[in-house]
């Protein structure tokens, strides 16, 4: 059954490269909308000047080797016309929207104590659902497990985490801390971090080596920490990114959350001053009331058993992403550890399905950030790692942000069999 009908059919008026989102009433549905990757060779200028006069969504940050964008249908023949050097990430957009768009009918267990289905893992679903089926499975696991929150969002959204402990008892070990969805668009970052605890949960009892790692840590899951924005993806723009905060005096909506951490916050070139912009980072280092949520959260752990792990589960790209993001010569105390556990988790990613994510400092790697959550979880949090997964698809023919529902469960596998190796290792 579908949760979301397709029949609200009225598109926004497009936007210019760079410039605001605009404020959209209705679901806004991509449809004809042809999404290409344009080589940049370095020269992302000449090419943004070349589209300029195109109403195109950009994707992606990094232009330095390509531009990914989403091209309306009425400008897709002019666009093509160009010539420019392109590959196909969606010929239609709004037709693998309505794809992943097709959400099925979530069961709760409750009262049941049943585990939920692992057909949660086949489709997306609503974001109501996926509180429900947190609260599902904690309840197959109440003596292992709680559902906890840590403050709310703009719009009142309680931000919501589960913790997982071992036979130590609750709150005993170091953490192990994961946040997934910062970016609201980032879809499967939700649902590989509920693969993860699913199977934490699930494999305690039959599994040794999951009994070993659930032993020695404490797990703080945060699958949702811009609930705003992730619900707002699925009212009115699949596209949308930040959080949903309003500012007196600026005509656009949204900070990045992931540049508003109180950490080199102040430092130049890595986010953007313009409340218009994707990077917005905010008016004051941690103002928005996710980052403060947060920041407080991030200091209780640090003050109780530390923090051992830290990953940000984002979308798209197959990276591995490692401090630092303010400045690029700039190296975690720990890094030559960090690199070989980086490189040991993409192998044992690949042994799945053959997904390679590329490993390394994420300003050198990808691009500088300021005001990101690894930057702030390594020097002040005190985590020992402090990573950004970008997880599939890699781009190119792979589609964006809209990744098929058919990747979920072996976007999950991967990543899972990923962890078991990273958590024996840290
Ligand atoms: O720009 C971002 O916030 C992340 N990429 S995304 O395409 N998902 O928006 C990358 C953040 C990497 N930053 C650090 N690890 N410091
Ligand atoms: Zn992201």
């Amino acid at each position: 059954m579908k949760l979301f009908t397709t029949a609200l059919l009225f598109a926004a008026a497009p936007m210019a490269l760079g410039s605001a989102v605009p404020q959209l009433e209705r679901k806004m549905t991509y449809d004809g909308y042809k999404v290409f990757r344009i080589s940049t060779h370095h020269n992302p200028a000449a090419i943004k000047s070349k589209i300029a006069k195109f109403a195109a969504i950009p994707f992606n940050l990094d232009n330095n080797e390509h531009l990914d964008v989403a091209i309306p249908p009425e400008e897709v023949a002019a666009f093509e016309k160009l010539g420019l050097e392109t590959s196909v990430m969606h010929q239609d957009l709004g037709k693998d929207v309505a794809e992943e768009g097709n959400f099925a009918t979530y069961e709760s267990t409750v009262g049941t104590q049943a585990v939920p289905s692992l057909t949660w893992f086949n489709s997306y679903h609503a974001y109501a659902d996926h509180r429900t089926f947190f609260n599902d499975l904690q309840a197959s696991f109440p003596s292992n497990s709680e559902i906890f929150e840590i403050g709310n969002s703009f719009q009142g959204r309680p931000i919501f985490g589960i913790h997982i402990w071992g036979s130590g008892g609750k709150g005993s070990k170091p953490a192990i801390y994961f946040h997934g969805t910062v970016h609201a668009r980032e879809w499967i970052s939700a649902k590989v971090v509920e693969y993860i605890t699913y199977q934490l949960l699930t494999q305690y009892s039959t599994d040794t080596a999951i009994k070993a790692i659930r032993d020695k840590y404490d797990f703080y899951i945060l699958p949702f920490v811009n609930p705003d924005g992730f619900v707002y993806t699925q009212t009115n723009e699949r596209l949308w990114r930040k959080n949903r905060q309003t500012r007196s005096g600026a005509s656009c909506v949204g900070t990045d959350i992931n540049r508003n951490w109180p950490y080199k916050w102040e430092v130049t070139g890595g986010a953007s001053t313009s409340p218009c912009s994707e990077t917005y980072k905010g008016q004051a280092a941690g103002d928005t009331p996710e980052n403060k949520a947060l920041v407080a959260f991030t200091q209780k752990l640090k003050a109780s058993k530390g923090i051992k792990l830290y990953i940000d589960w984002h979308s798209y790209g197959q990276y591995i992403l490692l401090p630092y993001g303010y400045n690029c010569a700039a190296r975690a105390s720990n890094h030559a550890t960090q690199s070989s556990l980086a490189s040991g988790l993409a192998t044992r990613i690949r042994q799945s399905y053959g997904t390679s994510f590329t490993t390394g400092p994420s300003c050198s790697t990808l691009y500088q950030t300021t005001g990101s959550a690894p930057d702030y979880l390594t020097d002040v949090g005190g985590a020992t790692f402090a990573w950004t997964i970008e997880l599939r698809p890699a781009g190119s023919s792979g589609g964006g942000f809209v990744l098929p529902p058919a990747q979920i469960l072996p976007s999950g596998i991967e990543q899972w069999e990923g962890m078991k190796y990273l958590l024996a290792n840290v």
